[in-house]
């Protein structure tokens, strides 16, 4: 295998060490040694160190996994590519789209933001800030038909597969005009006419249902696959690997996405495990996996377009591994002590909206005025979907025994 670097370790890591909301959770201390062991990436921000990915991996035993080459790999030092490509990669409008779509999910976050600290959103509320083209690139790379499916971070989904902002954020209201007609709230997110699976609070349950909806396109031979995200740490969970397993088996249509935004609630990959290049998970299956730039549109766009031609022609599944990261807390109660103010700036400055204006102004793709102009419109569009929720009707009490699974004939539990 070819050598490559490990990713530096964020610096919040330094911290690590110390008591974290993680730690007093129960999760174990990062200072085992283990990484030092295993060749990984050392704690505490210090230079980046060269390593042969098999020390990093023991993967020696293993045949060689097909190793997808393409515009989606990180830059030579292993960091995301920040800055656009001389010449534009793709026309104006993928741009612009990517331009509307991504500041859409953004503002429409800002203000549910603002709405949960006025306690007129209640409940969890985990915003997606910072790991839009995660979704934008996706979504451009497929077709309609296509299945999505996700953890509980969902609302930038199905605003990018074109579900009403009103029925999102109705959604986040517990309003009857909700997309899960209010009665799933923040982290369950449905619309079955966009394709969007949902939203699940499970961590990792997603991923046996994701291979789930993959055979079910098989076998009723639509062409169409599911792309199903999980985060960093929803790859600790054995359904990952029992999904794998029959996903390659059967190859299914399916890509498996790990959105690696670097922490899983206030836990660091780093300290929960010596395998920090996430898509290696995949090489026991011998599964083609890649790790992608995902703060740069266009990367995740050709990751997911090479995944699905593969998807697509039988070849069955793909693991790709988007470095991200996402600049809010965990969850709207989450203070982010784990990690530094330094962390945050530094990605903040690899912004994927940045970058895509950045792009559109350079290659005078649209005028800095029109672009202004799509800010206004989407602002006025977020503020009319409050308007809307806010004078929705809440759920009749009826409805709690509506959508509920029913079966007439179940064995287990008798009256
Ligand atoms: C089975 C299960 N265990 C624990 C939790 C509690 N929990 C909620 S979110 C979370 C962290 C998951 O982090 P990650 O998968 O990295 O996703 P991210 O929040 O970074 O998007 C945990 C442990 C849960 N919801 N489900
Ligand atoms: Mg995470």
């Amino acid at each position: 295998m070819a050598e490559t670097k490990v990713k530096d370790a964020p610096k919040a890591d330094a911290a690590a060490d110390k008591p974290t909301d993680a730690a007093t959770n129960g999760s174990p201390n990062g200072s085992n040694g283990k990484a030092a062991r295993n060749g990984s990436a050392p704690r505490g921000g210090e230079a980046p160190k060269v390593v042969d990915a098999d020390t990093a991996v023991p993967t020696q035993q293993q045949p060689e996994v097909e190793t997808l080459p393409g515009p989606g790999a990180p830059t030579a030092d292993g960091q995301p590519r920040a800055t656009s490509p001389a010449a534009p990669e793709f026309p104006k409008e993928t741009y612009v789209r990517w331009y509307e779509q991504m500041q859409l999910m953004r503002k429409f976050e800002e203000k549910a933001g603002q709405l949960y600290g006025q306690q007129k959103i209640k409940g969890f509320c985990h915003l997606y800030i910072g790991q839009e083209a995660c979704v934008a690139g996706a979504v451009s790379a497929l077709e309609p038909g296509d299945k999505y499916i996700t953890a509980y971070r969902d609302h930038a989904h199905p605003l990018a597969l074109g579900t009403s902002p009103n029925a999102v954020m109705a959604e986040l209201f517990a309003k009857a005009t909700g997309c899960s007609k209010g009665k799933g709230g923040s982290m369950h997110m449905f619309d079955k006419q966009v394709g969007f699976m949902g939203g699940h609070g499970i961590v990792g349950g997603q991923i046996p249902m994701g291979a789930g909806i993959a055979f079910a396109e098989q076998y009723n031979k639509t062409g169409k696959l599911c792309i199903c995200y999980m985060g960093d740490g929803a790859v600790r969970q054995g359904a990952l690997h029992e999904a794998f397993n029959m996903a390659m088996l059967w190859k299914l249509p399916v890509i498996f996405v790990v959105e690696n935004n670097g922490y899983a609630m206030g836990t660091s990959v780093q300290r929960t495990t010596n395998v920090t290049e996430l898509h290696h998970l995949a090489d026991g299956y011998q599964m083609p996996n890649e790790p992608v730039n995902a703060m740069n549109v266009e990367d995740v766009h050709h990751a997911v377009a090479r995944a699905a031609a593969r998807a697509r022609g039988g070849e069955g599944p793909t693991f790709l591994e988007f470095k991200t990261y996402r600049y809010k807390g965990h969850s709207m109660s989450d203070p982010a002590k784990y990690r530094t103010k330094e962390e945050v700036e530094e990605y903040r400055h690899r912004d994927s909206i940045e970058s895509v204006r950045h792009t559109i102004l350079t290659h005078g793709l649209a005028t800095e005025d029109e672009l202004n102009a799509i800010d206004e419109a989407i602002k006025a569009r977020v503020q009319e979907s409050v308007e809307f929720a806010e004078s929705s009707p809440y759920p009749d009490a009826a409805e709690l025994y509506h959508d509920v699974y029913v079966q007439a004939d179940y064995p287990y539990i008798h009256d």
